[in-house]
């Protein structure tokens, strides 16, 4: 294509990136810490971006990645680290001690905060990041010089490049700028939701429950010492309206109370419904375009591996970039693709694996509860069935 009404020509970059979610903002810093230029382009404001809240658990490898990307210093000061998580069924809790069957942790951290750390510290020295872009456009992907067009500022912009990074997220426009026929999708989608509130409250236990129960799955997870994140099962066509408050909290305590336990109730800040899809995108190149993140896979959040897959894929691009324009060879950038894949369709399993095993089945089939519940007992007590959770959970799963 060579349209050439924009009026703005002549910007230029090595590496333009478009989202400016977890896997953008990552990559961008990834690559100034090594002396590589990149433009981040964002559709949305600055303040919706760090105030959509999502994710909140990290992997050991991902803090690592984000103290290698100069951004961990609030995250290793407030993020509370947990060395286990609860498993609840038929009335029981059990706890998955992470430390001694993986040797491992993870760290409690909301992405909103990831993402409020990865700005600042991308604008403070004023590396280049447009909010509000609109008609985000890719060229000549094939080529060793592609382009991407886009709107800023009610003008029609040009940015020429070596190489786009596609981490625009599951909605974004990257990946179809690819060829028909290239990518091969595999997806699966489940028959409920999770209909996930922030509260003011301090957390009711000290780590993560993830309760299995003829009402339907439950989690309680937390932000902070005095914030929780708590979620329920539902239907994805559930209507939020009929969801006061007071019957989320009376649910969320049929599914999470034992005898001598309550949940402690707070003010509701947030409430929303996110859907549960897998669905993953080969390959994460199309000539000079590298998807990254939701822009070439999801998972159900039950696994907590969304937003830690992101960061593990911009770490490979990042380091494959620096061979690229440092090393001057390209192999690895060939062969981002495939390496990322193998980590990807781990924790697709996981995440499959998890959701089946905690979720109330379609039709609330007996028979598949039965399953489920041998499967959590097994996980629970056998040290070989609890280390393959601890490894998966705290991202040392070898793939
Ligand atoms: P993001 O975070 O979606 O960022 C993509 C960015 O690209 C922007 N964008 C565009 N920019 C320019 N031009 C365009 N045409 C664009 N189109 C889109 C978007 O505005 C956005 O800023 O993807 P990234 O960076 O790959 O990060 C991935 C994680 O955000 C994601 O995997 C997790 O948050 C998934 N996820 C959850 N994971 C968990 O582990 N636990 C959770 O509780 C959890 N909750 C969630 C989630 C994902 C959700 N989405 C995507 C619907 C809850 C929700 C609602
Ligand atoms: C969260 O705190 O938002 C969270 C924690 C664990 C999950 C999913 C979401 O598996």
């Amino acid at each position: 294509m060579t349209d050439r009404s924009y009026d703005v020509p002549g910007l230029r970059t090595q590496v333009a990136i478009i989202g400016a979610g977890p896997a953008g903002l990552a990559l961008a810093r990834l690559l100034e810490r090594q002396g590589i230029d990149s433009v981040v382009l964002e559709d949305r404001s600055r303040d919706y971006v760090e105030h959509r809240i999502r994710a909140g658990v990290l992997e050991r490898g991902s803090v690592e990645l984000l103290e290698e990307a100069g951004c961990a210093e609030r995250l290793n000061k407030e993020g509370l680290v947990h060395t286990g998580i609860c498993l609840q069924f038929a009335g029981e809790r059990h706890r998955i001690d992470f430390d001694e069957l993986a040797g491992a942790s993870i760290v409690v951290y909301g992405q909103t905060e990831v993402v409020k750390d990865l700005i600042s510290a991308r604008v403070e020295p004023g590396g280049p990041l447009l909010f509000e872009v609109s008609d985000v456009a890719l060229h000549d992907l094939t080529t060793s010089r592609p382009r991407v067009t886009f709107r800023h500022g009610g003008r029609n912009h040009e940015l020429e490049c070596a190489v786009v990074a596609g981490c625009d997220g599951s909605r974004g426009v990257c990946r179809g700028h690819v060829a028909p026929g290239v990518l091969q999708s595999y997806s699966r989608d489940y028959p409920f939701a999770w209909l996930g509130i922030l509260a003011a409250v301090a957390p009711s236990n000290d780590e993560l429950i993830y309760a299995h129960s003829n009402r339907g799955f439950a989690l309680a997870s937390m932000r902070s010492p005095e914030l929780s994140r708590l979620y329920l099962q539902c239907r994805p066509d559930e209507d939020l309206a009929t969801w006061p408050d007071e019957r989320i909290w009376e649910e969320l305590q049929l599914r999470l109370g034992l005898p001598g336990w309550e949940l402690a109730k707070g003010p509701v800040l947030e409430k929303g419904i996110t859907p549960m899809r897998s669905l993953v995108f080969e390959p994460m190149q199309y000539g000079r375009l590298f998807l990254a993140g939701d822009a070439a896979h999801i998972v159900p959040p039950t696994g907590a591996k969304g937003l830690n897959l992101a960061l593990r894929d911009v770490g490979l691009l990042a380091e494959a970039l620096v061979d690229f324009f440092i090393g001057g060879t390209s192999s690895s950038l060939g062969s981002y693709s495939e390496r990322c894949l193998r980590r990807v369709w781990r924790y697709e399993h996981f995440s499959w694996w998890m959701t089946s095993m905690l979720h109330l089945p379609e039709n609330a089939n007996a028979f598949e509860q039965k399953l489920q519940v041998a499967q959590l007992r097994y996980t629970t007590t056998s040290s070989a069935a609890a280390r393959t959770l601890a490894e998966n959970y705290v991202g040392l799963a070898p793939v």
